[in-house]
């Protein structure tokens, strides 16, 4: 594979995945990406200009997608509107990106029939009770809760439609929640870590014992890239590095690594349909193609995680600043 599209490369987990494919691989990448509030741009700086390009447009304009994806060898698809609370308070462009931007990139695989791998969510299985023995599997029925998780699940299923209507080579990969370098401050981790660096205390919903699956970004970069190179045509892979955390647990990791009290916490009123728990059986990953995540170790990773929000302030406080009028306009 020598060209490949991926929309999305100047977000959270697209720009790692371009990381990635240009440090362990020889193809060239075209990142398509609308520069939304969510983009970190800056994380793409410094690649080689003669393998990564970035092209400014919308993935739900045919018009930019179909060049794109008619010079490509493969597209892998990221780009997204992303964060649930947003989705709560303005369901829109979910809608319109999340399923009609994924519908024009099919019709554009299809037409030129590329190799194309879709990015997904496991919140589109819904939520596991606290004390369920089981996970999330490939065999879990949809569920989801959201408007951000529904407009994901009707992606998937627009994927999974057009594999077995047009034979589009297609692969689907439902991953956990991502943690590391360069998310949106909008998101729980960094949220948190920038609030403790302010001096604030970390805002936690509800009772605070809603649990997610937690995995590295780099992890799933390395699990995306092994599908779209080995995975099987048709096939759906759950992404999951067995990172079960409850949220007042990870708030108390970072209180810890400031030196601050673990009770030092403010809660907050619950998002409204919020998930409980979250958790993924990756066997099938691992065992078909011999995937494993490089980070075991969640504080560890965490650690490293708090430390880069603290060398690059310069990124993230104009996002801090204009996610916290956003929420105080909301009275959030
Ligand atoms: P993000 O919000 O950080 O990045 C999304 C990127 O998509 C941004 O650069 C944005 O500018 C771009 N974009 C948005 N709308 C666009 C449009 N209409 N046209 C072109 N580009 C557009 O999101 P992320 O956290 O990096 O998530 C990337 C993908 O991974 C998403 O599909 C998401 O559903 C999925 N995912 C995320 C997580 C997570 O924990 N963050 C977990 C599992 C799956
Ligand atoms: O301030 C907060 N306080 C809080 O308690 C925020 C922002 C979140 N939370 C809770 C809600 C969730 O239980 O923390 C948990 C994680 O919240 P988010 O970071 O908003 O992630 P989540 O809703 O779990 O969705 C994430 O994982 C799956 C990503 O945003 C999605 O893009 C991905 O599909």
């Amino acid at each position: 594979m020598q060209n490949i599209l991926v929309t999305g490369g100047a977000g959270f987990i697209g720009s790692n995945f371009v990381h990635h494919v240009v440090e362990t691989t020889d193809a060239r990448v075209t990142v398509l990406d609308k520069l939304t509030y969510a983009s970190t741009e800056e994380s793409l700086a410094g690649l080689p200009e003669d393998r990564v390009r970035l092209v400014v447009g919308d993935i739900a304009d045919a018009s930019v997608v179909d060049p794109l994806v008619e010079e490509a060898d493969a597209v892998v698809h990221y780009a997204a509107e992303s964060h649930n609370d947003n989705s709560l308070s303005d369901p829109a462009p979910f809608i319109v990106t999340n399923l009609v931007g994924t519908f024009t990139l099919l019709e554009a695989a299809r037409r030129y029939d590329k190799r194309f791998h879709h990015v997904s969510t496991d919140e589109v299985y819904g939520d596991l009770e606290l004390d369920d023995p089981k996970r999330f599997t490939e065999e879990t029925p949809y569920n989801p809760s959201s408007p951000y998780s529904a407009s994901k699940a009707g992606s998937d299923h627009l994927v999974r439609a057009w594999v077995r209507s047009f034979g589009v080579r297609a692969t689907i990969s439902n991953c956990s929640n991502n943690y590391g370098p360069w998310q949106h401050v909008e998101k729980f981790i960094p949220r948190q870590i920038t609030e403790v660096i302010d001096g604030r205390k970390p805002r936690v919903y509800g009772d605070g014992l809603n649990v997610r699956d937690w995995i590295h970004t780099s992890d799933h970069s390395s699990a995306v890239l092994a599908i779209l190179e080995k995975g099987r045509v048709g096939e759906t892979y759950l992404i999951g590095a067995d990172g079960e955390r409850s949220n007042v647990d990870v708030v108390r990791a970072i209180l810890r690594h400031f030196g601050r009290d673990a009770d030092d916490i403010e809660w907050v009123t619950d998002r409204a349909g919020h998930d409980r728990r979250y958790a993924i059986e990756s066997g099938k990953l691992r065992s078909e193609l011999g995937w494993t995540p490089q980070f075991q170790d969640f504080e560890a990773g965490l650690a490293d995680t708090i430390e880069w929000y603290q060398a690059n302030e310069a990124w993230w406080r104009p996002a801090k600043a204009a996610t916290e009028a956003a929420y105080a306009a909301k009275g959030q």
